[in-house]
């Protein structure tokens, strides 16, 4: 007997999503007449909904700090942090950097959240900030705080610290490193349980929200798609093109028709890990990248690298924003460019894990948590884009220092 082919989760979500924009759409209008409506059904949705973003919330801090501390453990790495690692996480985090500064400018021209005007949970929206507020509220004064009160930033720049300290004392930290990598898988596992509830969340999520806002709230996921896309497409045809062109010599055709089968891969499978031997191949057997620079920096790049989950971030913080009427100033919009840079380094590169990560920024910035029913539902579109991204922008990286090694390509 055939096994019966399972759905995939992520496409469970977006039935989950479409059956409950199509059941709010219904019972919205219903509610002012009917007592049933809204004192049954649509508490019992927010309550399923709520229940949801709190098992969300659960995950933020423990998933973070471990898989944080896993991913600053590869930077510690004495290797790492030769002349090749040095040269590399610099091109890493400048390319992540431009990208979440493309993924907000994107955010601010497009504004795909204006006009919807969700009231939701008044988000602790941060009083604007000095760039000077900014910059010293990154380091935990006192990281015990920052970890119970999930004051993000400050918990991911903590066990950036821990994750480099721990290995650079070799031996000694290798019991902590331990611990803290049974930590991670631990959490991934409760996340894998949390995220099989997410169908039914944001099911519950979003119906309410339909039922609330009717169709006029389907416009504003195409403009998120669009934004992300575009965003995407200029972090290409810019920043790689440009490094490929500026450092490399050669053409952005050569490189691009050189990694296509891995972007390829990567948009399809939404994993950057596991498109790892295909753009190994690539880079090696089409670019000419050398194993010794290859084989070190596109499995730290799948690890600490990605530029397409940053534009993401940077798009759906503002969307968000926007959509619930919330002004975020430019302190906080610094603030969303930090956190994003540096979660980026704990995004795992398995499908969906962009979706966990915009939790944490949301977290960080003060923005509604619920806001994450808004794009979870068309994620596996945007999880495509930005997986291309972050696998292209480690193959990029790879050609330019392989370049800057002196190798011929
Ligand atoms: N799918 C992730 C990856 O493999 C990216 C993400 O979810 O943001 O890179």
């Amino acid at each position: 007997m055939q096994e019966k082919k399972k759905l995939s989760l992520i496409a469970k979500i977006g039935i989950g999503f479409i059956i409950g924009l199509i059941l709010g759409f219904v019972i919205g209008p219903l509610a002012p007449n009917s007592p049933f409506v809204a004192k049954v059904i649509l508490p019992v949705l927010q309550l399923i909904g709520n229940i949801f973003l709190s098992l969300l919330k659960m995950l933020i801090v423990p998933l973070v700090f471990s898989s944080l501390v896993m991913g600053a453990s590869s930077i510690g790495d004495p290797k790492v942090l030769g002349r090749i690692g040095v040269k590399t996480i610099a091109f890493y985090l400048g390319t992540t950097i431009v990208a979440i500064v493309i993924g907000l400018l994107l955010g601010n021209i497009i504004q795909p959240g204006v006009g919807m005007a969700i009231e939701g949970a008044k988000a602790v929206a941060k009083e604007p900030q000095t760039i000077f507020d900014v910059i010293l509220n990154i380091f935990p004064a006192n990281p015990l705080k920052a970890l119970v009160e999930g004051i993000m930033l400050q918990v991911i720049v903590f066990a950036l610290f821990l994750g480099v300290a721990a290995t650079l004392i070799g031996e000694r930290g290798k019991a902590f490193l331990e611990f803290n990598s049974s930590l991670a898988e631990v959490m991934f596992k409760i996340t894998a349980i949390v995220m099989k509830t997410a169908p039914l969340g944001i099911f519950a999520l979003i119906a309410v929200t339909a039922a609330k806002y009717g169709p006029a709230v389907l416009a504003p996921f195409a403009k998120v798609i669009f934004a992300i896309y575009l965003g995407c497409i200029l972090q290409m045809l810019l920043v790689y093109s440009g490094l490929i062109a500026g450092i490399v010599h050669k053409s952005p055709m050569w490189f691009f028709s050189g990694v296509r089968e891995a972007m390829l891969a990567a948009f399809v499978t939404r994993t950057s890990a596991g498109v790892l031997p295909i753009s190994m191949d690539n880079v090696q057997n089409k670019l000419g990248v050398s194993e010794n620079v290859s084989s070190f920096v596109l499995p730290l790049g799948a690890t600490i690298n990605m530029d397409g989950t940053a534009i993401y971030e940077g798009v759906c913080a503002l969307f968000i924003a926007q959509a619930f009427g919330i002004d975020l100033s430019l302190g906080a919009q610094l603030g969303i460019l930090m956190t994003a840079t540096l979660a980026s380094i704990g995004t795992a590169g398995v499908p969906g894990a962009g979706l966990i990560m915009l939790s944490m920024v949301l977290l960080s910035a003060g923005l509604p948590i619920e806001g994450m029913a808004l794009v979870a539902g068309i994620d596996a579109v945007l999880d495509m884009a930005r997986t291309c991204v972050n696998v292209t922008g480690d193959m990029c990286v790879s050609a330019v220092i392989a370049k800057t090694e002196g190798e011929k390509l």
